[in-house]
């Protein structure tokens, strides 16, 4: 082994490191999420002295956890719509940062994951092993722990690829559909001398989503155009920009209704004409067309199943969703491409709707929606009053009290059938991968990516324990990210009780008073641990008391510039 002493003193000024992250700043990546290492070294040095050059760098925000590192890295991509940067420590960073990387692939967010490579060197290189860690954390494929979830993975090999591989990086996580890629950067190479020179722009242009097949478009008007009882069932079209706006006017020419399916981005206001809820089954059995549009599970196969010569058509950017590796929906019809570009597509395809086809598909859907009115103006009116807090007037009371545009981040338990959303990019809900912890720091990424706006996450007791509270708490002080936490606090994992329950109605758990793994007795006082952490906090269990609570919360962030947590005593 040879003396690093000679290696140490050479060049610094002008490294990979300083390129890289020049490299990242001209192309759109405003920020990195943090969690460091002793392959930051290099990285450290060069924000130094790029910071004394005045040099532009990607915003450096330090989080003391890599899974909450990802989930903020998730809130910021799906609000700003760019992509951001996530660095964490070698393998053992890689590890923590598996189930972010899977809820942020499963909902086409696209970031750019890097973790650095154990020195590979032994010695005689700067950045060569200098510390004991640097052979037990070396492993043989360390990309391999998510390269399933990833849509590319490379590790950095000298300074001549660097911004080849940038661009590779950025533009692969920017094409639609959207996802992370993970690039792992070694430490001599981020040591090494940079190159002599880098692109000022980008040289890779990403790929736009695309406009679907003219022939497929013309199939899917055929079965439509005669369809008496079409049905839209959506989770995601609402993703990109163009997305609502486009459903909303589909729906409405064409009289069709929709119903978003555990949706993660908005599709359709709540009070458009043609909203009928969230639960598929409401319609699914009726329907003689079925368009599952950006929507992994259109149905629950064990709720409700088509009628039977249904006709059914798959659309989206990936409409077979071939990331999972069984889905057996069939589809008699599949259009690939941008869901706008689909709907518009179809509407041309259709021409000028029948009007007598349209006034009877009308009178259908509204006498669903009436229905649908009714259910829950009563279950609202039940739970208004039910003690404790029942999450149906939760949600209703914190949607009378958002803003209009507050952007509304759900990890489980708000009910959007109790709530308001008429614009887009307001609400989220959790991934369908449903890795759990994402919530809070989505809701933290959110703030960062529109301080302007207010933000509110609405968590199970379950998923908040899952964010890392205590990290949450100090990056919400840290970086000024004054959100808003309810923790809907029922001291259980409800779900995993209530799924228990279904599969064995008659057996001894659910005859038992107390299931095993699904109670969470003896949580800490939420509110306090806030309020230590330089939060407000309260705790509320009465539903009267609960508006007040809720306006006194935003209040304080809003005055105060500090993040708040409501500590809802809820129903399990
Ligand atoms: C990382 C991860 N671990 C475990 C689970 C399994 N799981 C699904 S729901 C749930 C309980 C959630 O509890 P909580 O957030 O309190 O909501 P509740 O069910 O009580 O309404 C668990 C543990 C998961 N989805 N993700
Ligand atoms: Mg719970």
């Amino acid at each position: 082994m040879r003396s690093d002493k000679a290696a140490s003193k050479s060049k610094k000024r002008g490294s990979v490191s300083a390129a890289y992250l020049s490299l990242l700043s001209s192309r759109g990546v405003d920020v990195i999420f943090g969690n460091a290492g002793t392959d930051f070294s290099p990285l450290i040095e060069a924000y130094a002295e790029l910071e004394q050059q005045g040099s532009p760098v990607p915003l450096p925000i330090t989080v003391t956890h890599e899974n909450l590192a990802v989930t903020m890295a998730h809130g910021y991509g799906m609000i700003s719509r760019r992509i951001p940067a996530v660095m964490v420590h070698v393998s053992v960073g890689t590890a923590n940062l598996v189930c972010g990387a899977m809820n942020a692939a499963r909902e086409n967010v696209g970031i750019l994951l890097t973790a650095g490579r154990t020195p590979l060197t032994e010695g005689g290189r700067l950045g060569a092993r200098d510390g004991y860690i640097h052979w037990a954390q070396e492993m043989y494929d360390q990309a391999g722990m998510l390269r399933e979830i990833v849509k590319w993975d490379y590790e950095l090999r000298s300074a001549d690829q660097l911004e080849t591989v940038v661009d590779r990086a950025v533009s692969i996580a920017a094409s639609e559909p959207r996802g992370p890629v993970y690039l792992s950067l070694p430490r001599e190479v981020l040591a090494e001398d940079g190159p002599a020179a880098i692109s000022p722009t980008p040289r890779v242009a990403p790929t736009p989503a695309g406009a679907p097949d003219p022939a497929s478009l013309e199939a899917a008007a055929r079965l439509l155009v005669g369809a008496k009882r079409p049905l839209i069932v959506t989770c995601n079209a609402g993703r990109l920009p163009s997305g609502l706006a486009a459903v909303a006017a589909f729906a409405e020419r064409h009289a069709v209704p929709v119903i978003q399916h555990k949706p993660r981005y908005l599709s359709l206001a709540t009070s458009h004409s043609m909203y009928l809820g969230t639960e598929p089954k409401r319609l699914v059995p009726e329907a003689d067309l079925i368009i599952a549009l950006e929507c992994d599970v259109p149905w629950m196969p064990v709720q409700a199943v088509p009628r039977e010569g249904a006709r059914i058509i798959h659309a989206g950017m990936d409409p077979l969703h071939t990331g999972i590796p069984i889905r057996g929906y069939a589809s008699d019809v599949t259009l690939a491409g941008d869901p706008a570009l689909i709907l518009d597509g179809l509407s041309a395809a259709l021409g000028a709707p029948s009007a007598a086809i349209v006034a009877a598909r009308r009178k259908w859907v509204e006498g669903h929606r009436r229905a649908l009115e009714k259910e829950v103006a009563a279950v609202r009116k039940a739970a208004a009053t039910s003690s404790p807090i029942h999450a149906a007037w939760a949600s209703h009371c914190i949607s009378e009290a958002k803003d209009r545009d507050a952007i509304v981040v759900n990890e489980y338990t708000l009910m959007l059938d109790h709530a308001q959303f008429e614009e887009p990019d307001c609400y989220y809900g959790s991934s369908a991968a449903s890795g759990l912890g994402w919530g809070a720091g989505a809701a933290l990424g959110a703030k960062l990516a529109a301080p302007e706006r207010q933000v509110i996450a609405v968590l199970g007791d379950g998923a908040f324990l899952f964010a890392n509270p205590l990290a949450v708490h100090h990056a919400a002080a840290l970086h000024e990210l004054p959100v808003l936490l309810i923790v809907m606090n029922n001291s259980m994992w409800a779900a995993v009780h209530h799924f228990t329950r279904a599969m064995y109605p008659e057996g001894a758990a659910s005859k038992s008073n107390r299931q095993v793994f699904t109670h969470l007795d003896k949580l800490p006082p939420f509110e306090d641990v806030c309020r230590a952490a330089g939060g407000y906090g309260e705790r509320v269990e009465r539903p009267e008391d609960l508006p007040a609570a809720i306006a006194r919360c935003l209040q304080v962030m809003k005055k105060e510039n500090r993040h708040a947590l409501l500590n809802v005593i809820c129903r399990a």
